[in-house]
C-alpha cells in the first residue's frame, strides 16, 4: 500500500503556475507527440508535452543499444498522417524510427511546445475548480483542464532481484540505458534475458566480444524476421504514386491483424505457428543439445513472438555459450549459477525488460477526493477503453490499461485513443464544462467483458509466466481483439458514458448531437 500523503508541491510562483492550459501532455514517445499533434492539426494552441529527458523519442530515445530495431513493419509503425516514402528497411532501424519521431515534431510544429528536462513528480485535480495541478522535480507547477499521460508502458527499466547485484565490480547496465562508453571489444560480456531486446543484442555484439555468456531463464518462441533494404525503385514508387504506399501499409496491416484469429480467440491456431517454429529451430541450430535449451515448453504466442534470422545463428559461435542452469546469485567478479559454477565476467548486460503490469504510475496521481492512482491500481490497473479511470476527471491516458498489441503495431492504438481523447479535450474547452468523470459502472462493466475475453486468449490459456501479466495473473496490459475494434469503439466519446458535471455544478450530459459534431471535429478539424 503506497503511503497516503496528501501533500501538494510547493506552488512555484512562474507565470506557468498561473496560466490555466487545455492540456498537459506527458511525455515525447509515440503517444505524446501524437496527442500534440492532433491538437495542433484541430486548432487547439493551449498545451505543452513535459519530457524528462533532454530529447524527445521515449522508448525510441532510450533504447539505443547495439541492434535495435522495430519489430513491426515501419510502413505501419508510423503514424497515418504522417507516411514515410523513404524507409530504408522494412523494419526501421532505432536511430531512423528516432529521426522520423524528431522530423514529425518539427513538421507538425510542436517542438516549441514541448519542455525537456522537466520530469513530472506528481498530478492533482483540485475539484472545486476541475483544474490539474502538475509539478515536476525541477521545481516547476503547470495547471490543466486535462492531463495527458503517454509515460508508456516501456519507460521503466527492471534490474532483476537477484542476490548480489550490487557487488558486482565490472560495468553493469540495463539494455534501455546502454553504456556507450563501456568498450566491450574483446570482453567477456553476460547478457542476463532472451527476449525482444536480448535478441538483437546478442547477434550485434557477439562478433566484437571475446566469449558472451548468455543466461536464458525460459525460451522464447522466435520465427524469421521477413526483412530487408528496401529498394531505391520501390521508395521512388511510393514517393510519387502514394496509394501504392498506401495499399502497401493496408496489405502489411491486414496481414499482421489475422494473427488476432491465433492470440485472442482459438490459441488452438497457435499450433500452426509453433510446428512453423520448432522446425525453425531445427534448421537454424547444429547441436540438438541445444536444440532442446531453445524449445520452449509453454504455447507459441504466450509471451511476445520474436522475430530474427541472426539470433540463432549467433548461438551456433564457438564464443557464444547459452546458459540455462539458472541463476543463484551474481559476485564480485561474475554469476554464480544453480550448479555451483562461477562465470567469471567483466561485464554483465541486464536484457530483463521493464514494469509494465504491475499496478503503479510512474508519478503521485491523486484525483477525486485525494485519491492515489496507486491505490486504486493495487490490484492490477484498469480504466475504460484503456484511456480514462473513474474517480480521476479529465485525465487521458494513452497506452493505458490493455491497449496493449501482440500483433500489430501500436501506433494504431494510440492514434485511436488520441481521438477518443481530442473529444474529451474538446467538450472540456467548452464554457459550461468543469470536469467529466468516467462512469464507474460503465467502467466496470467494460472490464468484464475485456477479462473474460482474454480468459481464453493464448496469453492466459498458453502456459507461461509473462509480463503481460500481473503476479496474480491477471492480463492488465493487452487489448483481446482486433484494432479496428478498438478504433470503432474509441471513435465516438459518449457523453452518457462520463459523468458532465458543469461549472455551476448541475451535472447535465451534452446531448446525441454533440457527440457526433465532436467526433467530427476530432477527425476532421
Ligand atoms: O524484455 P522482456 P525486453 N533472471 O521482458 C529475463 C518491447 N521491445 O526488454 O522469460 C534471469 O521481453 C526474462 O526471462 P523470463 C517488446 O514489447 C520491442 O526484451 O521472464 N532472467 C526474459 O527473458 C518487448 O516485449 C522491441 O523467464 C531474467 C528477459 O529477461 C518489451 O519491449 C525491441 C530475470 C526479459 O524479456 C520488453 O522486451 C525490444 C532474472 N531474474 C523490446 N528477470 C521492438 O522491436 C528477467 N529475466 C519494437
Amino acid at each position: 500500500m503506497v503511503a497516503q500523503t496528501l501533500e501538494k508541491p510547493n506552488v512555484n510562483r512562474s507565470s506557468e503556475a498561473q496560466k490555466v492550459y487545455d492540456a498537459v501532455i506527458i511525455g515525447t514517445g509515440f503517444a505524446g507527440l501524437c496527442m500534440g499533434i492532433r491538437l495542433k492539426k484541430s486548432g487547439i494552441d493551449s498545451f505543452v508535452i513535459l519530457e524528462k529527458g533532454n530529447g524527445i523519442g521515449g522508448t525510441w530515445r532510450d533504447n539505443t543499444y547495439p541492434g535495435a530495431a522495430c519489430d513491426v513493419q515501419s510502413h505501419l509503425y508510423s503514424f497515418s498522417f504522417a507516411p514515410k516514402s523513404n524507409w530504408s528497411r522494412l523494419f526501421g532501424p532505432q536511430k531512423e524510427i528516432l529521426q522520423y519521431m524528431n522530423d514529425c515534431t518539427d513538421q507538425f510544429g510542436i517542438r516549441s511546445h514541448i519542455r525537456t528536462n522537466s520530469e513530472v513528480s506528481g498530478a492533482w485535480f483540485d475539484e472545486k475548480d476541475g483544474i490539474w495541478e502538475i509539478s515536476t522535480k525541477e521545481g516547476t507547477t503547470y495547471k490543466a483542464k486535462a492531463v495527458v499521460s503517454g509515460t508508456g508502458g516501456l519507460s521503466r527499466p527492471v534490474l532483476p532481484n537477484i542476490k548480489g547485484i550490487d557487488t558486482f565490480k565490472g560495468a553493469k547496465f540495463h539494455s534501455a540505458k546502454w553504456d556507450h562508453s563501456y568498450d566491450i571489444q574483446g570482453k567477456t560480456v553476460a547478457v542476463i534475458g532472451t527476449g525482444a531486446s536480448a535478441i538483437q543484442i546478442v547477434p550485434t555484439i557477439a562478433p566484437l566480444v571475446g566469449n558472451l555468456k548468455l543466461f536464458q531463464r525460459t525460451p522464447a518462441w522466435i520465427i524469421p524476421k521477413p526483412d530487408s533494404n528496401i529498394a531505391g525503385s520501390v521508395k521512388g514508387i511510393f514517393k510519387f504514386i502514394p496509394p501504392l504506399r498506401w495499399l502497401f501499409r493496408k496489405a502489411i496491416y491486414w496481414l499482421n491483424e489475422i494473427g488476432v484469429l491465433a492470440f485472442a480467440i482459438n490459441p488452438k491456431l497457435m499450433k500452426i505457428f509453433e510446428k512453423f517454429a520448432k522446425s525453425f529451430i531445427k534448421k537454424s541450430i547444429h547441436s540438438e543439445e541445444l536444440q532442446q535449451k531453445l524449445t520452449p515448453n509453454y504455447t507459441i504466442g504466450c509471451k511476445r513472438i520474436l522475430l530474427s534470422n541472426d539470433y540463432y545463428p549467433a548461438l551456433n559461435r564457438e564464443n557464444v555459450d547459452l546458459i540455462t542452469d539458472g541463476i543463484q546469485e551474481i559476485t564480485s567478479s561474475g554469476v554464480k549459477t544453480k550448479d555451483g559454477k562461477e562465470h567469471k565476467v567483466d561485464a554483465i548486460i541486464f536484457a530483463t525488460g521493464f514494469q509494465a503490469a504491475e499496478a503503479v504510475s510512474p508519478f503521485e496521481i491523486r484525483g477525486r477526493d485525494g485519491k492515489l492512482l496507486a491505490d486504486v491500481w493495487e490490484d492490477g490497473a484498469e480504466a475504460y477503453l484503456g484511456t480514462t479511470v473513474s474517480g480521476f476527471p479529465n485525465l487521458f491516458m494513452i497506452v493505458g490499461p490493455n491497449t496493449g498489441l501482440g500483433h500489430s503495431s501500436m501506433i494504431l492504438m494510440i492514434e485511436s485513443q488520441v481521438q477518443y481523447t481530442l473529444q474529451g479535450i474538446r467538450y472540456l474547452r467548452k464554457k459550461n464544462i468543469k470536469f467529466i468523470d468516467v462512469r464507474k459502472d460503465i467502467q466496470d462493466k467494460y472490464n468484464t467483458e475485456i477479462q473474460k475475453r482474454l480468459s481464453k486468449s493464448v496469453w492466459l490459456t498458453g502456459g507461461c509466466v509473462s509480463w503481460y501479466n500481473t503476479s496474480t495473473g491477471r492480463n492488465t496490459t493487452l487489448w483481446p481483439g482486433f484494432t479496428f475494434e478498438f478504433k470503432a469503439r474509441t471513435f465516438f466519446l459518449s457523453p452518457k458514458d462520463y459523468e458532465f458535471v458543469r461549472v455551476d455544478g448541475k451535472a447535465k450530459r451534452p446531448g446525441i448531437g454533440s457527440r457526433f459534431s465532436m467526433a467530427l471535429n476530432a477527425t476532421f478539424g
